[in-house]
């Protein structure tokens, strides 16, 4: 195991690798920016080290700060957290030029899947089903168009850059794909300085399943069940549970399985998630592999007992996987919500300030993630997760009483700051939600958002597998 972690992040996520490092023994150096100068991470870590000021460009993406502050303490690898430079390639392999490890999969591994067009074509390649649409980028107006007939309306040009909803547009009509092809283009070259789109049909009234995988670096994996995150707004998830609801074990052991060879497959290493869209046929479509914890991981901790941080660290270090598939037992639910600083009757504009009052639910099975404090400054320069409030149970029902009961203790009050809690309340409220019956379009249903996905017409024969001999870039066409 390593001597010393350097942990490249800030908030909960900072605390949370912090508190792994610590059960195993590890010392803990935390990056920090001038920003977060107070906050917890830096307070109990056994290292500190200022790399910037607030902004994150010049602080917790500064790859050349970071390496530089790993090299002052010693550490022997760098935990990026979620978000700034976990997904970055080029970050990890710089620090492996730095002889540091990274923690998370080889760089050139993490190149060929945060690029989604190639993710998707070296999944279907290992077998998985792939939502319907182009594998290759589609260099032309008039390619998107082709592809967009051929899968059928709705469809939906997506930044091959791109990842966790940035740089897509949905597109209903044939007249408007012209225009959000050539937008999604220049939105993509300007955010990622990478114009390649693809196309896909969109799939409405599905469910966002994702499974959690663990790959050792000898080739050994394992995977950890199901979540569900549909509840999204803007890509921004609200809540999230495991195992995926509603949906019959045998279908989710196929998801988690065929995920899993995906993973295994492509030489994936370290804790990654595989998205899926379930239809409201029960069919699975691969959507994109995430190569990072994710903040959601809490749900599947609490079903699974497996510490997924501990879990990362150990196989960074070589430690070959210390589960067996047939080890891992999946029991009851887990639901956690996202307590965000924002204002939902204000389109969930953030609302940073100082929190005089912050006392947060306890109680059995009741984990909450929170760097916060009586008293503390949650500033406007980073993301405003403010708290995870996560929650066991021996089933569903159970979890959803608990997880209402946790809200309801959960005091937090400052000048201007609210926070998301009113809003998840209602979602925990809807007799789709509390049937487990929901999908992507439950969030824009409640906030009453006019023209939501159009109800997809239910097909009666499967989409064929194969890709068609005319338009080999398409992988199923419309079966209409
Ligand atoms: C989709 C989709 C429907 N069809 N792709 C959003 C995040 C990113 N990882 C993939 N996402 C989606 N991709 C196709 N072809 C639906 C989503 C999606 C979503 C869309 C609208 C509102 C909420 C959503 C929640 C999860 C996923």
């Amino acid at each position: 195991m390593f001597e010393t972690v350097l942990i490249a992040n800030r908030g909960e996520i900072a605390l949370r690798v912090l508190r792994a490092c610590r059960e195993l023994g590890v010392r803990t150096a935390v990056v920090y920016s001038a920003a977060d100068a107070d906050s917890a991470a830096v307070r109990l870590a056994d290292q500190a080290i200022r790399i910037g000021p607030a902004s994150s460009r010049r602080s917790y993406l500064n790859a050349a700060a970071i390496v530089e502050a790993a090299r002052q303490v010693g550490a022997q690898a760098v935990h990026p957290g979620y978000g700034f430079l976990s997904e970055d390639a080029d970050f990890a392999e710089i620090c492996a030029d730095n002889g540091l490890t990274f923690i998370g999969p080889p760089p050139a591994v993490m190149a060929a899947l945060a690029d989604k067009s190639s993710a998707r074509a070296l999944m279907s390649r290992a077998g998985l089903p792939l939502s319907p649409g182009s594998v290759a980028p589609v260099p032309t107006a008039a390619a998107a168009a082709e592809v967009a007939e051929a899968v059928g309306y709705p469809v939906i040009v997506k930044a091959a850059a791109g990842g966790g909803g940035r740089g897509m547009t949905v597109v209903r009509t044939p007249g408007e794909l012209r225009r959000a092809y050539t937008r999604t283009r220049a939105a993509a070259q300007a955010a990622f300085g990478d114009d390649r789109v693809y196309v896909e049909r969109y799939l409405t009234e599905a469910r966002h399943v994702e499974v959690q995988v663990l790959c050792d670096s000898h080739g050994n994996g394992v995977h950890l069940g199901t979540r569900d995150c549909s509840v999204q707004r803007r890509h921004q998830k609200l809540v999230e549970e495991a195992p995926a609801p509603a949906l019959p074990a045998a279908v989710l052991d196929t998801i988690a399985e065929t995920a899993l060879r995906g993973a295994l497959d492509v030489g994936f290493v370290g804790a990654g998630t595989l998205e899926f869209l379930v239809d409201a046929e029960e069919q699975f479509h691969f959507l994109e592999i995430n190569c990072r914890i994710q903040v959601e991981h809490p749900v599947t901790e609490m079903v699974t007992g497996i510490d997924l941080v501990h879990e990362q660290l150990h196989i960074a270090a070589g430690v070959p996987l210390r589960w067996r598939q047939e080890e891992i037992r999946l029991r009851g639910v887990a639901v956690e919500c996202r307590v965000n600083t924002e204002d939902p009757e204000r389109g969930f504009t953030p609302t940073p300030g100082r929190l005089e009052r912050f006392t947060p639910p306890g109680g059995p099975f009741t984990r909450v993630d929170t760097h916060a404090s009586a008293g503390c400054v949650i500033g406007p320069w980073y993301d405003s997760l403010l708290a995870k409030v996560v929650v066991w149970a021996p089933d569903r029902e159970s979890a959803l009483n608990r997880l209402e009961r946790a809200l309801d203790e959960f005091d937090v009050a400052g000048p201007g700051v609210h926070t998301t809690i009113p809003f998840v309340r209602r979602v925990l409220d809807d007799a789709a939600f509390r049937k487990g019956r929901y999908t992507t379009g439950l969030v824009d249903r409640l906030l009453g958002v006019p023209g939501g996905p159009p109800a997809q017409r239910p097909t009666s024969t499967p989409a064929p597998r194969s890709a068609s001999a005319a338009t080999p870039e398409v992988t199923h066409r419309r079966t209409r």
